[in-house]
Formats: structure tokens, C-alpha cells, sequence
């Protein structure tokens, strides 16, 4: 049924991935019409035949009911709508330069779709300047937009940037405080508007280029914050002295608060974002650039605790605790976990046993001679070392007694 409450009959949300899939399924159910289009025609496959492609906490029943009431269709073109949501990725390219080629595809795409009136919004984090930029493209494609008064008067334009968590993406999607970066202040209350039919956080308007400055530095402050934990990581192992113990002790001060170190930063946000600040101001960031250089050190400094630890063996047997980027996920993307992992699989005296319960086949960078694919049971069994990588929730039940003999390389304070 289509909402009577709201002024937007339909959206069409671009990139339908670990952002774009959950924001459309919340529209739909909000009882917007939406349709939702991805250059992967496998995933509009999975998607219209009522499932995620996704692992996500409770996204397979959601997307399940909006594409049974067909609130919700998928598509590998886009459709006609009243708001435009762009989530597709912005990578940065070898030399960590921001890649918005995807961006600029979708607007192509929908640039002859757009009617007086409509909303466009970019979710996709972006350099400071990307949502006047893309106006401005679009405008050069069609001069009766910019005739018509340009952004602001003929159609509204804004930046919202996600900023949900992975494994809570449903939950953080409705209560979490929200930006949103108007192009103009006219731009900004319309996509306050519908960005209210689904929000019960607060929305908090300003210019698109601080919206876009603000989600980077949220990203930017944790990925400071992870690479100082990660260095006393490294000078307690120096110091021989427990790290774990080392910063629970100091968090006891009240206006301290130390990160958890870890076997490095992944995923497409923390590890990515920073980038586009330094390409914004690159003699000014010297702090952001020292931690991604810190934080990206930090699997070939596990990497040498193994080979270490591998030196004392004949033939070691490796057993690596978990492949993706973080706890209870199933995404690898830039995962640190996955570059120890085949690190080591460049070893040829090594046998390495892959332990991953939320994946079922091992990617195609692994599948090598010395790399097997197992469960935790028998890793356990058979390993001489065992290296804790990701901390996922199958690892935390783990017996103790199964590990009195093994030597152990614990990256995320698990038995510490
Ligand atoms: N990590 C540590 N130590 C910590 C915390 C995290 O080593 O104390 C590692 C994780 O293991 C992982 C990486 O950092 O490899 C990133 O994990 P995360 O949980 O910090 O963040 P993401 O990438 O899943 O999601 C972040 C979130 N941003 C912030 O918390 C500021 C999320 O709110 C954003 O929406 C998301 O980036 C995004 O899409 O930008």
C-alpha cells in the first residue's frame, strides 16, 4: 500500500549492497514503492526471487515480505522515481585517489530519468565537494535542469552519508542521528522529509561539503584511535608485557578510553575513507596518513609472530581463526585476516588450515595447494599453532583445554 503520509510515491536506490539493500527494503517498508537497481544481474536475481545476496541480521525476512507485496523490485536499470538514492561503491584507486566512476555511471544512467522536483541523494561516502561536482555534471547533461533554476528550484540534491554498522545495518538504519548535507537549505528539508518517514534518530542539517567532510572524519577518528591501540600493541610486545592487560588498565582512568588493537583495519569504510581526506588536503594530514600507514603494517607484523612461532616446527601446521574483516560477518572485503591468511599460503612448507563459519567456499586468492578449507574442530586438532584473527562468536566457545598444546598467536585479546 502507498503511504498517504508522505510526499515520495517512489524511490530508486542505485547499488544494492551491504547499504543500498537494507535502505531500500526500509522505504519499501515503509510503504514507498522501490525500485532497486544494480549493475549485477545475479543480484537482482537473488533479490527477486525474495532473498538477500547479504549476509545481515533479520535482512533476509525483510526482503523477503517488500518483495512479496511487490513494494519492492530489482532491476539492472533504473527506473523512473521521485528521490534518486545513490549507493554504489567510491573506492580509491592504487594510488589512493578516490574512484568515483561508479558514481558518475549511475548518473549517466539516471540523468534522462529526472524530472522538475525530484530528490537525488548520495549515501556513497565521497571527497568533500563530490555532491556539487555531480550537480554540476548533471546539469551539463541536462541544461533545462540548470535553465530551470538548478539545484535548490528545479530538482533538490543532498548528501546523507550512511553510517550504520555492519551486523546491526537494520537496527542502526532507523535509530542512529542522521546528516543530512543540503545542497541548499531548500535541498536539505526535502531530504530531511523523507529521510523522517523511516528515522526515529535525529536529523541534523547542514551544507552537503560538511555533511561529506563529517562522515569521513567519523571513519578517519576511529581508524586514529585503532592505529594508536595497534602501536602499544606492538611496543608491548616489545616490552614484553600484555597489551590486553596493559589497556584495561589504563581505560580505568575516566577520560580514558583506548581502542582494541587487532591484526589490522578492514572493510571498505575505515580502511578506504581516510584516503579521501588526505586527496582533499595532502600536507595536512599527516596524523590521518601515519595511522592508515600503522594500521596497515599491522598484518605483516602478525605475519612475522607466526613465522616466528613456525621456525621451532618441521612442517607446521597453521590453523587460521577466521577470514573476514570483523566479527560475525561474512564480508572478506579488504579483510587483514584474509592477507595474513595468504601470506602464509605463499609458504610452501607450511600446511594451512582456513576456518571460516561464516563463508562457504574459500575465495579464489586461496585456493592454492597448502590451503584447506575446514571446520574449527578439526583445525584445532590438528594445528601446531593457532592464530586468532577475527573474533567471531563460534571462536569465543572454544574450550580452553584444546589449546594447552598448541602455540597461540591471539590478535584480538580472546585468551589473553
Ligand atoms: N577494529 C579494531 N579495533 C577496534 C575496532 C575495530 O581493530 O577497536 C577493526 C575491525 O576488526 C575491522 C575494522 O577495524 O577490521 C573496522 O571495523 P569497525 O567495526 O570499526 O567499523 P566498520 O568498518 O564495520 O564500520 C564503520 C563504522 N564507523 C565508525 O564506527 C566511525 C560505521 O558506523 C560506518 O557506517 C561504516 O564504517 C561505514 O560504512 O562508513
Amino acid at each position: 500500500m502507498i503511504s498517504e503520509t508522505t510526499e515520495f510515491k517512489s524511490i530508486c536506490v542505485a547499488g544494492l549492497g551491504y547499504i543500498g539493500l537494507p535502505t531500500a527494503a526500509l522505504f519499501a517498508k515503509s510503504g514507498i514503492q522501490v525500485f532497486g537497481y544494480d549493475v549485477n544481474p545475479s543480484t537482482v536475481e537473488i533479490i527477486n526471487n525474495g532473498q538477500a545476496h547479504i549476509k545481515e541480521v533479520d535482512l533476509d525476512g525483510l526482503i523477503q515480505g517488500v518483495t512479496a507485496n511487490g513494494m519492492l523490485t530489482a532491476s539492472t536499470k533504473p527506473s523512473k522515481a521521485d528521490v534518486y538514492i545513490l549507493c554504489v561503491p567510491t573506492p580509491f584507486s592504487d594510488n589512493q585517489k578516490p574512484d568515483l566512476s561508479f558514481l558518475e555511471q549511475v548518473l549517466d544512467d539516471i540523468a534522462p530519468l529526472i524530472k522538475v522536483g525530484d530528490l537525488i541523494i548520495i549515501e556513497s561516502t565521497v571527497p568533500p565537494g563530490t555532491t556539487r561536482n555531480i550537480c554540476t555534471l548533471l546539469e551539463e547533461k541536462r541544461p533545462d535542469l540548470k535553465e530551470a533554476g538548478g539545484a535548490g528550484t528545479a530538482y533538490y540534491a543532498a548528501h546523507c552519508p550512511e553510517r550504520v554498522l555492519p551486523g546491526r545495518i537494520l537496527i542502526e538504519l532507523v535509530q542512529n542521528d542522521r546528516i543530512i548535507g543540503g545542497m541548499t537549505e531548500p535541498c536539505a528539508d526535502k531530504a530531511r522529509n523523507l529521510y523522517e518517514t523511516v528515522v526515529r534518530g535525529e536529523c541534523f542539517l547542514t551544507t552537503s561539503q560538511t555533511a561529506e567532510l563529517a562522515k569521513l572524519s567519523e571513519n578517519a577518528f576511529r581508524d586514529v584511535n585503532i592505529a594508536f591501540a595497534n602501536e602499544l600493541s606492538v611496543i608491548a610486545g616489545k616490552l614484553d608485557i600484555d597489551v590486553w592487560e596493559l589497556i584495561s588498565l589504563a581505560n580505568k582512568h575516566p577520560r580514558v578510553n583506548i581502542l582494541n588493537p587487532g591484526p589490522g583495519v578492514g572493510g571498505h569504510c575505515i580502511a578506504v575513507d581516510p584516503w579521501f581526506i588526505v586527496d582533499a588536503a595532502p600536507e595536512e594530514t599527516k596524523l590521518i596518513k601515519t595511522a592508515r600507514s600503522i594500521n596497515d603494517s599491522m598484518p605483516q607484523n602478525v605475519v612475522e609472530r607466526i613465522q616466528t612461532a613456525a621456525e621451532k616446527l618441521k612442517t607446521p601446521k597453521i590453523a587460521c581463526l577466521g577470514l573476514a574483516f570483523k566479527a560475525d560477518i561474512d564480508d572478506l572485503r579488504s579483510s587483514p585476516a584474509l592477507e595474513i591468511t595468504e601470506k602464509l599460503a605463499c609458504n610452501d612448507s607450511y600446511e594451512v588450515l582456513a576456518v571460516e563459519p561464516n563463508i562457504k567456499h574459500l575465495p579464489s586468492s586461496l585456493q592454492n595447494g597448502n590451503v584447506e578449507f575446514t571446520s574449527l574442530q578439526d583445525a584445532l586438532k590438528r594445528a601446531d599453532i593457532v592464530a586468532l584473527l577475527v573474533d567471531h562468536t563460534q571462536f569465543k566457545r572454544i574450550n580452553r583445554k584444546q589449546l594447552l598444546d598448541k602455540i597461540i598467536i591471539d590478535t584480538r585479546g580472546l585468551w589473553s
